[in-house]
């Protein structure tokens, strides 16, 4: 199984969950310039929409969207801890989760990566993310992680688009249950070791 990835991007949560599973695994780089991988070939012909997250499962079988490939790898891990099995109403919360990290978060952040968004559509972006971090951070000061008592996949996921702040002009530790998170989450080894494999610790 390989991953193919940008270093802090959203490929980084799975990225995360494969080393929390003990998964073998390997991972190649995509230059997003270039769009070429490290090994130098053509990212477009492995995977049509040109983005990261991309899982290579096996020879001409690969596996696209963030949430379905967190999904994918705990279910083939039977990983029930960190993803309730499919069918139980647990496994809605869980996906109701994943799907508002990947509506309101990751792709409500990820539009401030673009450098030609006017001031104005900026600040419009940043109160809308606001206001769903505010909700985040209500349900961390009930919880200690996004779904409950344990980490679950959500938790890769929400840690590395809320990682992001720093970058996009977003002052996260403005949350304090948020900023409790991060901290916990940072210092998990399976964090630490994906971090250290993309090149973004020291
Ligand atoms: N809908 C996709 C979005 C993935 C995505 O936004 N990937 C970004 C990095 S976080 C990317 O590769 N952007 C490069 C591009 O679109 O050219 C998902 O949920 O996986």
């Amino acid at each position: 199984m390989k991953l193919y990835y940008a270093p802090g991007a959203c490929s980084m949560a799975p990225h995360i969950l494969l080393n929390e599973l003990g998964k073998k695994f390997t991972i190649e780089k995509i230059d997003m310039g270039t769009k070429k991988t490290e090994g130098g070939k053509d990212f477009n012909k492995i995977n049509a929409k040109s983005y990261v997250p991309t899982l290579e499962i096996k020879k001409d079988e690969v596996l696209t969207e963030v949430s379905t490939i967190l999904q994918y790898l705990a279910d083939k891990a039977k990983a029930t801890k960190m993803l309730p099995k499919a069918g139980t109403m647990a496994r809605y919360r869980a996906m109701e989760t994943l799907n508002f990290i990947a509506s309101e978060l990751h792709k409500g952040m990820g539009g401030l990566f673009n450098k030609a968004m006017p001031e104005e559509g900026r600040k419009i972006i940043i109160e809308r993310v606001s206001k769903r971090l505010d909700y985040v951070d209500g349900l961390l000061a009930k919880t200690k992680f996004i779904g409950g008592k344990t980490f679950g996949v959500s938790d890769a996921y929400a840690f590395t688009i809320m990682n992001w702040g720093g970058w996009v002009g977003i002052d996260i530790k403005k949350w304090k249950n948020i900023a409790r998170f991060m901290e916990m989450m940072a210092a998990r080894p399976s964090v630490q070791a994906t971090m250290k494999a993309e090149g973004l610790l020291g």
